[in-house]
């Protein structure tokens, strides 16, 4: 029954965060990209390898004045690596420990950001140059009541527009802006980029700066694939602004995990000049965020702590569509009220003063271990939290949510490729 659903949004109600005056509708009615940036972590922003700086479009967009910049913003992803960013993008729910959501809660019913959306005049859609049943997004996203998926057969993959897992960046970003023109408006994209993923392949003429010299291939080539891809958002500027459809968008942009793990901890090491330790491999947790909105010029680096978990409440509060009756564990990143929390999936967790990993409590400031007891009650905050969103997953809790119960009807049927 439904019960378990009334502590749930007991919980849910007792942790909203009223949304900003100030950034509430501020990109009312126009269309929503969010681009998925594989693998992008923070520690390639505003810095150099060897001299070269490494994402020279994604830098500059830090100093606009349209462009907000969150410089203490957290991946939240499990094994379900790109498709679970996507699953805490739509849902502001924890993806599930242990196994890829996408595979195994396909059947739920969901209260995605694109069902919203679609509600609100929206044509929803996600755009990616990949076999449509990959990580089963295909059954997946009839669920999150996307209305189209743009799959690889949408795409013509030319003479050496391929590399590593599948068409290049920049080819994608081109063709899908003219995809976008014929899109009825105002639309929502999501688009998932793929160049920048392990192994981290190139072919010679898109290799922008030299490798990085490691012990760690993998760290060498990703700075490489890297710059690639900052070459290839530049690109897609671009082209939005060539068709005209620039002014009348937002784009907001998250790293969807990390790309390099632990396992290159000493190549690491020497490029950032110190020992990786546990806090370190936390912070390196951090991945890009940024909303960019044509013409807005409010724009600044946002220091608020905040995670994938805050995109939903955030993007629908800048377009005018309230979500304070929703079941999401994120909130509104603008809001005053909004708390310095982020919770990683396997539990450790990072706040203004404390960082928790591998059962160690540390000082957020020193990076050194603290008292454990300081870490103590968000230890049992961040379990109970994590419990609350398996149940809602394991349970399937949403279908008992008011209004949700005739969803089946209510979603849009997914259209089929042209
Ligand atoms: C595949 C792409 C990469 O379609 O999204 O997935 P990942 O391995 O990063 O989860
Ligand atoms: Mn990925």
């Amino acid at each position: 029954d439904g019960s378990e659903l009334s502590e749930v949004e007991n919980y849910i109600h007792a942790n909203h965060k009223e949304p900003s005056v100030e950034m509430f509708e501020d990109a009312k009615g126009r269309n929503i990209i969010n681009i998925s940036l594989e693998s992008l972590q923070s520690f390639v922003i505003n810095n150099e390898m060897d001299g070269h700086e490494i994402t020279p479009f994604l830098n500059s967009l830090t100093k606009d004045k349209d462009t907000f910049y969150f410089d203490n913003f957290y991946h939240q992803t499990g094994l379900g690596k790109t498709s679970d960013a996507e699953f805490i993008v739509e849902n502001s729910i924890y993806p599930r420990n242990g196994s890829a959501v996408f595979f195994t809660h396909s059947g739920n019913t969901y209260d995605s950001m694109s069902e919203k959306l679609a509600q609100n005049g929206y044509f929803t859609n996600v755009m990616h140059a990949n076999n449509r049943s990959f990580w089963n997004r295909d059954i997946m996203y009839k669920a999150l009541g996307i209305e189209k998926f743009y799959d690889v057969e949408s795409y013509t993959i030319g003479e050496g527009q391929a590399v590593n897992w599948g068409m290049k960046d920049i080819p994608y970003f081109e063709q899908s802006v003219e995809m976008m023109k014929d899109m009825p408006k105002p639309f929502a994209s999501r688009m998932i980029t793929l160049t920048n993923h392990h192994p981290f392949d190139l072919d010679d003429e898109d290799m922008l700066i030299p490798p990085y010299t490691s012990n760690s291939k993998t760290l060498n080539k990703y700075f490489q694939t890297a710059r690639y891809l900052d070459e290839s958002i530049k690109v897609l500027f671009d082209e939005l602004k060539e068709s005209g459809l620039y002014d009348n968008s937002i784009i907001v942009m998250y790293g969807d995990h990390y790309g390099i793990s632990e396992n290159h901890n000493k190549a690491m090491g020497m490029y950032l000049d110190k020992e990786v330790t546990a806090f370190d491999n936390a912070e390196l947790q951090k991945v890009p965020f940024y909303i960019h909105i044509p013409g807005n010029g409010k724009g600044k680096v946002m220091h608020e702590l905040g995670g994938q978990m805050d995109v939903r409440p955030t993007v629908l509060n800048l377009v005018g569509i309230d979500t304070k009756e929703d079941l999401q564990f994120g909130s509104d990143l603008f809001s005053k009220e909004h708390e310095d929390f982020v919770i990683f999936r396997d539990g450790r967790f990072v706040t203004d003063k404390y960082v928790y990993a591998h059962e160690v409590c540390y000082d957020a400031e020193t990076g050194e271990p603290t008292d454990a007891e300081l870490c103590a009650p968000y230890i049992e905050r961040a379990s109970t939290e994590l419990d609350y969103s398996d149940t809602i997953i394991n349970g399937d809790l949403l279908r008992f949510k008011d209004g949700q119960d005739d969803n089946e009807k209510k979603l849009p049927e997914m259209k089929g490729k042209e």
